[in-house]
Order: structure tokens, then sequence, then C-alpha cells
């Protein structure tokens, strides 16, 4: 690959004449596609950073200076120039690489992030930090245009400009969120652009230039050129009116634009914000034309790329329950924060396009918007990952559950989620939410049990979650809603009778307990549906008969659906033996999930000899509840990094 061959890391870079930086992108940028073509990933947004990560690495040392990346996903490029380029073909693998940046894979790495909108308030506390301890590094965040949508974003640069420390903060604005950008900042950004005040400040250059930028003043032509792009500062410019100084929009593929304005922005005091404007995809002309397809890539022919169909999934059956119910009923609502193809509402937001509402990365927005309407008579579904819905937890409480309010959570890849790792994990929406009065949760199977409980969740009323994992599932039968299958809130289900053990299962993991229990007539299996309520009166007959209980989950155990029948039995002062099976107390990366619950504990086989070993009274497994291994620490693949 000629130039990229040489680079080991930052300071190679640093020695290639300043001339052959665009070639080096382009070079950066074939590699990037090679990669995901082998390991799919981030790829459209790591290729519209590409001339901006050469630049930042070119003038200033990331292992010293700290570059923030919101969400993390762009990072391919950073990974690639910080000396990770032979590992990249395992990113977002077992044991390999992460997706996003993380601090303990490299120095380079000054976040761990996956989550969208933190790097502002991040690069903010660094350089607060910095200037505390009267220390000199640069401070740099870079931060798209969808994840500005989010209100930590925003209030973020409410704080910096207020106290105005000396970073830079990049807006990379390529038009797009993973689907097109929301929101009035969004369509102010596209004023910025066909400009009518831009060019009323390139008339005015010079006195924005004296204003402004004095650094640039003296020059030159180069200056002058520069000058035009910048706004006068009276204008109604918001990030101004924020207290940041603002420079742009300047064109962020070429590369010796970005390198200038970085550079000159270096020797200015206080906050700065460089908007660059770059086009998602750039390069690939089939991720240019479209970036939503290309935003994650499976692996892909890099002669002829075409995106690999995804399976039918969790939440393509829910997208398609949604437009049945909301075709029964007009005051049904989906409102997504941002995720409109991951939560399976493309063809909703066509069919309802008045009954659908993306808000932006902004989740506490979605649960309070839902609230709002929930107020006035409509029937909300807040359609959510469950990783993000942390986001929205104080809103869960203090705006829904509190007034008991008819708002539908359909939580999406609750679970272990795969390459997207630790970040995304979604192992913890049962403890938060257990935790709040008046909600109440359900975990189907399939699509059949799930589309049930959305729809009796909406017409039960009061604030409901429905959750379901990652992951393909059979469709259910195109029957209407009112023939869809009756289920009875709060119940579970035996659906193997059993006399010494009994495994409870949730969601998915009852295929799992099926599989474990198959051909042993002592286990027993319930398909548990509900975490709240429990059915109690079924788990007081089964706890009762002395058998041995086992709950099966795919969550973390701290809070989750074992610690909620374990509660039970302690309240109900029943003698009753009960094993936990689930997530221990460890931060899951990234992997196959299925690997990773038999590695847990949680898989088939995990299941069938915890529950051996307790009714026959074997070796016990290895990752135990209260051992020494459930400690809070990183879960270690078995695979070499
Ligand atoms: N909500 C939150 C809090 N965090 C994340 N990461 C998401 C949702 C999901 N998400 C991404 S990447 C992304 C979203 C919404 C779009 C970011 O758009 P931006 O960057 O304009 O900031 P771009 O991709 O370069 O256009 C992931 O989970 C990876």
């Amino acid at each position: 690959m000629g130039r990229l061959d040489d680079i080991h890391g930052p300071a190679d870079l640093k020695r290639i004449p300043r001339e052959e930086l665009a070639a080096v992108s382009e070079e950066l940028r074939e590699e990037i596609i090679r990669v995901c073509s082998r390991a799919g990933g981030h790829l459209a947004s790591s290729l519209g950073a590409v001339e901006l990560t050469v630049a930042m690495h070119y003038l200033f040392d990331s292992a010293r200076d700290r570059f923030v990346w919101d969400v993390g996903h762009q990072s391919y490029g950073h990974k690639i120039l910080t000396g990770r380029r032979e590992q990249m073909p395992t990113i977002r693998t077992h044991g390999g690489l992460a997706g996003f940046t993380t601090s303990s894979e490299s120095e380079h790495d000054a976040l761990t992030v996956g989550h969208a909108s933190t790097s502002l308030a991040a690069a903010f506390g660094m350089a607060l930090a910095r200037d505390a301890r009267g220390e000199d590094y640069r401070v740099l965040a870079v931060i798209g245009d969808g994840a500005l949508t989010g209100g930590m974003a925003l209030a973020a640069l409410n704080q910096i400009g207020h106290v105005k420390p000396k970073m830079t903060v990049i807006l990379n604005d390529n038009e797009m969120s993973i689907s097109e950008n929301v929101g009035a900042l969004n369509h102010y950004m596209r004023h910025l652009q066909v400009k009518p005040w831009v060019q009323r400040a390139e008339a005015d250059g010079k006195r924005a230039v004296a204003d402004l930028f004095e650094p640039l003043a003296n020059l030159g032509s180069r200056a002058k050129d520069a000058a035009r792009r910048l706004l006068d500062p009276a204008s109604n410019n918001p990030f101004h009116a924020m207290g940041l100084r603002y420079v742009g929009p300047i064109d962020g593929h070429d590369v010796n634009e970005v390198l200038y304005f970085l550079e000159h922005i270096d020797e200015l005091e206080g906050p700065t914000m460089l908007h660059i404007v770059t086009r998602k995809g750039k390069g690939l002309p089939v991720a240019e034309s479209d970036p939503i397809t290309w935003h994650g890539a499976s692996k892909f022919d890099p002669t002829n790329p075409v995106p690999s169909g995804k399976p039918y999934g969790w939440s393509n059956a829910f997208g398609d329950a949604a437009m049945q119910l909301a075709e029964q009923d007009d005051r049904v609502w989906v409102i997504t924060p941002a995720m409109r193809e991951g939560s399976g509402l493309v063809a909703y937001s066509k069919a309802f396009p008045d009954r659908y509402l993306d808000v932006g990365i902004a989740e506490d927005v979605a649960v309070t918007t839902a609230a709002g309407m929930a107020l006035r008579g409509e029937k909300p579904i807040v359609a959510i990952y469950s990783t993000f819905l942390q986001r929205g937890f104080d809103q869960v409480i203090h705006d829904v559950a509190l007034e008991e309010l008819d708002v539908v959570f359909a939580i999406d890849r609750a679970g272990l989620v795969g390459g997207d790792g630790a970040t995304h994990q979604g192992v913890y929406d049962l403890a938060y939410l257990r935790a709040v009065p008046n909600l109440e949760i359900g975990m189907p199977r399939d699509a059949e049990q799930m589309r049930s409980m959305v729809k009796a969740a909406l017409d039960l009323g009061g604030p409901k979650a429905v959750r379901w994992p990652r992951g393909s599932v059979e469709a259910a039968s195109d029957a209407g809603p009112d023939d869809w299958m009756p289920i009875e809130w709060g119940t579970a289900e035996v659906l193997k009778e059993g006399t010494e053990a009994w495994i409870l299962a949730l969601g998915p993991m009852v295929d799992y307990a099926l599989e474990a229990a198959a051909d042993d007539a002592r286990i027993g299996v319930v398909d548990a549906r509900f975490v709240k309520p429990l059915d109690e009166e079924l788990l007081l007959r089964l706890a009762k008969s002395g058998a041995l209980l086992v709950t099966v989950e795919d969550h973390n155990l701290p809070g989750g659906f074992g610690s909620a029948v374990a509660e039970f039995l302690a309240d109900t002062g029943v003698n009753a033996s009960l094993l936990r099976l689930g997530v221990p107390d460890v931060v899951v990366p990234h992997g196959d999930p299925k690997r990773q619950h038999e590695e847990l504990g949680y898989g088939p086989e995990g299941i069938r000899h915890a529950v051996l070993s307790r009714i026959d009274g074997e070796a016990r497994m290895p990752i135990e509840v209260g051992s020494e291994t459930s400690e809070s620490k990183a879960f270690e693949p078995d695979v070499v990094k």
C-alpha cells in the first residue's frame, strides 16, 4: 500500500511531506474499505473522517494530546494510524479490537465510548483538569451532527462557552445520523452551507478576521481566503452565541484546508468550534449514495460491494406489529431516538408519518415526549434499545411512572449484542426498570408472543415495558390484532413438567432451557414471560414442591430476573433452593453472544451442567454467582487479543 506500510504509529505519519497527505488519506480510505470488506463495521462514518484523522495526527500528538471521538465509531482511521493496523481484521470480534475507541486498548484512545454525545462534556472535563494542574496539552473533541442532537452535547457546549477553556470542538457535519439527521440545528447547518450570510461574512471578510481571528490577519492571501469562510461575530450563529469561536464551514475532505485551520485554531485561546463538512461513505460510491445501509456494514466483496441482506429479526417483527396496531387505533404513535432502521421502523415511518417521531439522539426527550402525549390521551410506544434507555431513566420514573401514564417501552437489543460490545450490552434494563413503581415488564420468547404482549400493554394502559433481544426470529402469522394469541399479563407458562428441578427461563433463554432439559424427566421448564409482576402463584407452587428453582436470563444477575425471584422467595419465607444463571457482575466485551452465553455458564450446555451438578451433586461450573469469578472485572475472552 505504499506510504501506509511505513506508518506504524503517528510519528511515522509526521515524517511524510505535507504535500503527500492527500495521497496518504486515499490509502487510508482504501485500507478502511479493505478492513470492513473482511470484517464488517462502521464503514461509512470512518470513511467520512479520513482527512480529519490524518490532519489531527499530522499536527498533534494523540499519546499526549487528547483526541475525544464522539461515539468512537468513526475511529477506524485513527486506529490504523496508531499502531493497530495489523489487528484491524479482528475488529468487533471475540478477543479482537473494539469497534469504538477504548482506553484500555490504546494510549491513543482518550475515552471509552460507544454512546453518543459524551465527547464534549468529557473533553471539557479534561481541559479543566489540564488547566487545574497547569499542564499543557491539547484537547480536541470530534462530534458528528447526529451526536450534536443529544442534550448532553448541547448542555456541555453551554458550559464550554461559559467557562471558555482552550479546546477545539470539531463538528463533523455529514448531514446524517444513522438515518437522515433531524432537528432545527440540522436545518440551521444546511442554512449555513447555502449561505446567505456566509456570503455576507465573505464580503465582510477583513472585519471578521480583525474581530474574530486575529492571527490570520497577517497571513496574506491564504488568510483572506480563510477569512471568507468566517462568520460575522455579530450574526446570530448559535455556537457563537453560546460562547465558542465558530469557524467554518470548511471542506472536510480537503486535507490541506483542515490542516490549515486546525493549525491556526491551535494558536488561539479559549474554545473554538471548527465546522467541517464531509460526506458519509466518502470514497466508496455505494456508501456515498446509500450511507444508511453502509453505516454499519457486514462483510462484502470490495470489487462488487453489495450489502448483505439481513434475516428477518425481532426489530422487523416489532415494526410489523406496530403497523397493525397503528392501523387499528389512531392514537398509537411510535417514537424513536434516532434508530429508525435498527428498530425496524422504516415501513412504519412511511405508512404513518403523522404518528412517527424521530427525536434525534435524545432518549430523554423521547420518553418525556411520550409522557406529554399520554397526558393528552395518545398511546405512544417508545421504541428504544435497552442500552440507550439508560439515558432516559430519570424520565421513566419522573415523567411516566409517577403519573402512571399509558406509555409502552418497546425495548430492543435486550441481552448481549455482539460486535458493539460493552457499551451497547442490553443487560441492565431489568435491574433499573424493576425498581420503578407502577412499571411492569414482560419478555416474549417469539414474535407471536411479542406482538401479543405489546398489544396487551397498550390495552391495559399504565407504564409497560416489553423487551426482546437482537437477532433473527421467525415471523408471526399474518393474522390481524384481534386474532393474535391472547396473553394473560403477569402469567408464566409451564412448557415441560419436572420433578427435581424447574428452569424458569426468560425470553429466548426458554429455547436454551428446553435444550438443557431435553430427555431428562426430572427437569421442568417454565417460560417466565413476565419479570414484573412475577407469576407468584406458580412460583410458590414450584418452590413448595421442594424442587430446585433455576432462573436463566440474558441479563446482569444483580437486579435481574433471578434477583426478582430471590426477593419474592425471601419475602414469602418459603425455604426454596434457587440457582441464578445469567451475566455475573462483569463487563462483557464484544464477541459472539452464543459463545459468550456458554462461557458465562448460561448456554444450553452450561444450564444443563449447572442443574445436574446441583441435583446430582457433581462438580460445580467454573462461573457461579457469588464465587470469586463473579467480581466486577472485565470478562476475559479466551482468544488472545
Ligand atoms: N443513542 C446513543 C445515546 N448512542 C448511540 N451510539 C446511538 C444512539 C446509536 N448510534 C450509533 S452511531 C449513531 C447513532 C444514533 C449516529 C451518529 O451520527 P453522527 O456520526 O452524525 O454523530 P456519523 O455516523 O459520522 O454520521 C452507534 O451506536 C454506533
